[in-house]
């Protein structure tokens, strides 16, 4: 069970956030009221929710899951593998640091963005995207097995980030969609299948038996339905526009 959430609001800069996505520039309004939901949502699976303030400097910096790494034993910073987000992480330190004694950090030329990481029980996947390198997992690794933790890495060719394509829901239960389907590391898991024209809502989330599930893709409530979950429609549309899904807005831990 998660019981903390940490958000950072959106900023009127995110119109220059990164973006392969072409779905045309967010709307900063409609964005902060879709965040407002979404922190809406993570109270309402009980989370207790740190919102930090919005930072101009950062387009992306309402992503706040890929600077940091929240495990059961230990805070770690990461070293986003984009350079304009790299200043992301000192800005997120005092509050990672507000929740651990033990806070690890990921150094160059490690680089590691936590997207590409996907927590089951105490093992953490780590995508080698081109935001994560072999350096900064093996550095991850190291501080994994260090707490008593373990991680193994994933190759992946097909999109940002490790959890762009997938998502673990607990009970042996894995959405997953793409090349993630037939990854041999996965196939231990039941593999509830994202359709491919509905591959956003991939990166859905459990939280204390609720799945959030970005707000437009009916195929995947009722499939993650039918497998027995409560379901949390959140409209993220905005941050879709910036490659950003229901995961990279909050560290859940
Ligand atoms: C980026 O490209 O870094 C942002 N525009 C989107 C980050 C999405 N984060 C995530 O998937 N964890």
């Amino acid at each position: 069970m998660f019981k903390n959430a940490i958000v950072r609001k959106p900023c009127r800069a995110m119109t220059h956030g990164l973006s392969d996505a072409d779905l045309g520039l967010p709307d900063f309004e409609n964005a902060c009221a879709q965040h407002d939901d979404y922190i809406e949502a993570l109270k309402e699976c009980g989370l207790e929710v740190t919102i930090l303030e919005a930072l101009e400097d950062y387009p992306d910096s309402c992503f706040v899951e890929d600077a940091a790494l929240m495990t059961p034993q230990c805070g770690i910073l990461t070293n986003p593998g984009a350079p304009s987000r790299r200043g992301e992480v000192e800005h997120i330190e005092a509050s990672v640091r507000s929740f651990y004694d033990n806070v690890e950090q990921i150094k160059s030329p490690g680089l590691v963005e936590a997207g590409d990481i996907m927590m089951v029980g105490d093992h953490y996947y780590i995508g080698l995207s081109a935001r994560t390198n072999q350096e900064g997992a093996d550095q991850l690794i190291a501080i994994l097995k260090k707490n008593g933790m373990s991680g193994s890495v994933v190759t992946m060719s097909e999109v940002l980030h490790l959890k762009t394509g997938l998502g673990y829901l607990e009970d042996n239960n894995l959405v997953a969609c793409g090349e993630f389907l037939t990854k041999p590391e996965f196939q231990k898991y039941d593999i509830i299948e994202i359709d491919q024209s509905e591959s956003y809502s991939a990166n859905s989330v459990w939280i204390n038996g609720t799945v959030l599930v970005p707000k437009g893709y009916q195929g995947t409530v009722d499939i993650i339905k039918a497998a027995g979950y409560k379901i949390r429609e959140v409209d993220v549309s905005e941050f879709r526009k910036l490659d950003g899904g229901l995961s990279c807005l909050s560290l859940r831990f």
